[in-house]
């Protein structure tokens, strides 16, 4: 049996500027297939090979399969959906399979707009997606598609939703199959090199309200440090990787096995650079331990910094957070780290001086680099739904941290992409000038003049921040930026779909502290005994995970989707009512006459 996966052909001048990245989905799922005995698994990924449609087309039909997977994210999601559409034409007896986080939220609406998709693996895909397989390949997957937990798809006109599956416990179980992607295309461009995103841990036990990671991922998972770098060694040795990220949300949280994995970088001689995303409070907690950090190869820690508009807003919180902040970029730049500074700018309450001000404490703090993100609300998260009505656009093609997708207050959308422009344009003329040049040498040096390069071969082709594709030259051209939303797509009402994680903000007296921080909300820090940990939910008492039970086994969490015997509410309801939750498809609202998960029991 054939699987064929496809990475959709989507592009936003962000994170891409630096190079061509790996799909690490693709790898984890190849994985677990191939240790299930599939191992006729084919993978395109559009995107680093910019396949169109004609093309895209042609190599499907070629490859016959019976099986299509393709990923979305949010942004990516119109051409997900487009690449099953063309698989259903030219491989009409394929199963079309869409997975990754938006499908997995959205899946209403996504199955109402993309009939030719057969079925949605909601949440990770390792297991469901071998679940999957074994129905097609064993002809049963029409009559036995209802028992596989974590799908939607479409009987009748009914949108139907299977149980939420559980999440991958043992994660060191996955081995991934790096071998299924074309590495010679994998070029980080600041170094020069092939890079890779391995995944040590999975989740994140904080909760911020703009963000969509915590709820995807449910719970807080980490795999073996020992058997993260015998992958990362697989990937230098057999695939020429010079250079990775974690893909993790939060990879310092777990400060023990962080560190656990440094001292196994650094004792088998590993000899790579790689970078992670992470938090304030961990850097000043980890202070004495930071040249240990890089001793192991850590070059790029990239901060989620507050955003000053929120900061206006509460004096007090600034004068701390502001302190902190500079302090913990200091300290990395004194053990030899590169480190970014990340501010989420573009909610409503921006004005010319909040963003004025993002742009003086860079100067100040002085990151090497320094990052403006639009805010975008994701539709699952929860401050979108406390957004409301201010939220007025709903083209998720433009979801994607560079498109003004609000519009705040005080400005309109293309004056707000100027004064971010302006202050990129001041923050990396002045590094160029005053600061790269004296970075010391090795390195930091050498990855610091790799990044400039990176801006500006994207600034040259115009795809940096998408400019390019809005029209914008500067600020002279103001008047004519053009975002072309698509304004004719409606807002789901997807919000109480059936999906329950570990904690929630409600439990969470002081979540709105997080409300505008860039990942890096939560000053809490993980307790340091062994896994499985689970930290205490924001502000919450400190809870330990049961392993088997998402749901802390105390039926206090509802509907947890574990598959043990737990006695929680939605293990109470999965025994006595139906299996599975049902909607209309195409009416925005579920259908309040069916039978659902929810009200089934309880
Ligand atoms: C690495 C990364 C990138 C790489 C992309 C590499 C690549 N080619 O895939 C780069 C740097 C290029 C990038 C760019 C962008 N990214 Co990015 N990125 C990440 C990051 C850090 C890790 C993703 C990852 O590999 N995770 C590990 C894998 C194993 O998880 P996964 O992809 O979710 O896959 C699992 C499941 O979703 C599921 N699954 C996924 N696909 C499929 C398909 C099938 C068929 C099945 C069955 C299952 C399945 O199974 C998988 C295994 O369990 C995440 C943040 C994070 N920590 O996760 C952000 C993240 C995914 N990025 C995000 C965004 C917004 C972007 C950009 C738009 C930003 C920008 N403008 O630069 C662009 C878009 C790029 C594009 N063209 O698609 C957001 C998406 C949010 C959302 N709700 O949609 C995230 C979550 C960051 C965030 N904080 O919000 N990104
Ligand atoms: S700390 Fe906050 S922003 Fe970062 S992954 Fe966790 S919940 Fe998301």
């Amino acid at each position: 049996m054939r699987i064929l996966f496809i990475h959709p052909n989507y592009h936003s001048g962000g994170a891409e500027i630096a190079g061509n990245w790996p799909p690490a989905w693709v790898a984890y799922l190849a994985g677990a297939l191939k240790e299930n005995g599939f191992d006729d698994v084919h993978f395109i990924d559009s995107m680093t090979h910019d396949i169109d449609d004609e093309r895209l087309k042609e190599m499907i039909e070629e490859l016959n399969p019976d099986i299509v997977g393709c990923t979305a994210i949010t942004p990516s999601i119109y051409k997900a959906e487009n690449v099953l559409k063309m698989a259903k034409e030219v491989a009409p007896n394929a199963v079309t399979i869409l997975g990754g986080i938006h499908a997995t939220f959205m899946y209403r609406q996504v199955l109402a707009e993309a009939p030719f998709v057969d079925a949605i693996v909601r949440g990770e895909g390792e297991e469901i997606m071998v679940e999957v397989a074994k129905a097609v390949a064993e002809g049963r997957w029409m009559e036995t598609r209802s028992s596989i937990k974590g799908l939607a798809y479409v009987v009748d006109g009914l949108v139907i939703a299977t149980p939420a599956a559980p999440t991958v416990k043992n994660l060191d179980a996955i081995k991934a199959d790096w071998s299924i992607l074309d590495w010679p295309k994998y070029n980080y461009i600041p170094l020069g090199v092939r890079v890779a995103i391995p995944n040590m841990a999975r989740g994140c036990p904080f909760t911020c309200s703009f963000c969509s990671q915590w709820k995807f991922w449910r719970d807080y998972r980490i795999r073996s440090p020992k058997a993260v770098v015998d992958e990362i060694i697989e990937l230098r040795d057999k695939h020429g990787v010079g250079f990775f990220i974690l893909a993790d949300e939060e990879p310092t949280i777990n400060r023990k096995k962080f560190v656990a994995f440094c001292q196994e970088l650094i004792d088998r001689d590993v000899g790579l650079l790689w970078g992670i995303n992470t938090r304030v409070t961990d850097i000043l907690r980890d202070e004495a331990l930071l040249p240990f950090y890089r001793k192991a190869g850590l070059i790029h820690v990239s901060l989620g910094t507050e955003a000053a508009a929120q900061l206006k807003l509460d004096l007090f919180n600034k004068e701390t957070t502001v302190a902190q902040n500079k302090k913990a970029v200091q300290l990395l730049r004194d053990a030899g780290i590169v480190v970014e500074a990340q501010f989420i700018v573009g909610l409503e309450n921006e004005t010319a001086e909040t963003l004025e001000e993002t742009y003086r404490m860079a100067c100040d703090w002085k990151p090497d680099l320094a990052n403006w993100s639009m805010y975008t609300p994701w539709p699952f998260s929860d401050l979108f739904k406390e957004l409301g009505d201010k939220v007025e656009v709903f083209d998720y093609e433009k979801y994607n941290f560079v498109t003004p997708i609000m519009r705040p207050d005080a400005m309109d959308r293309a004056e707000l992409l100027d004064r971010v422009m302006n202050n990129y344009r001041r923050f990396y003329m002045k590094k160029a000038l005053f600061s790269y040049p004296f970075a010391g040498t090795g390195d930091r040096r050498k990855y610091l003049w790799g990044c400039l390069k990176a801006f500006l071969k994207a600034g040259f082709e115009r795809k940096f921040y998408d400019l390019g594709k809005v029209d914008y030259w500067g600020p002279q051209s103001k008047k004519k930026v053009h975002f072309d939303f698509d304004l004719t797509r409606e807002r789901a009402n997807d919000e109480d779909v059936e999906w329950q994680v570990t904690h929630n903000r409600k439990n969470n007296t002081m979540h709105e502290a997080a409300v505008a921080m860039a990942c890096g909300g939560g000053k809490e820090q993980m307790a340091e005994d062994d896994a499985p940990l689970m930290a205490a939910p924001l502000h919450g008492g400190r809870q330990q995970m049961d392993e088997q039970h998402a749901c802390a086994g105390n039926g206090a969490q509802d509907a947890c989707g574990c598959d043990a015997d737990c006695g929680c509410e939605s293990d109470k309801r999965a025994k006595s009512g139906p299996p599975r939750t049902t909607f209309t498809i195409g009416g925005a609202k579920p259908n309040p006459v069916k039978v659902s998960h929810e009200n089934a029991g309880a």
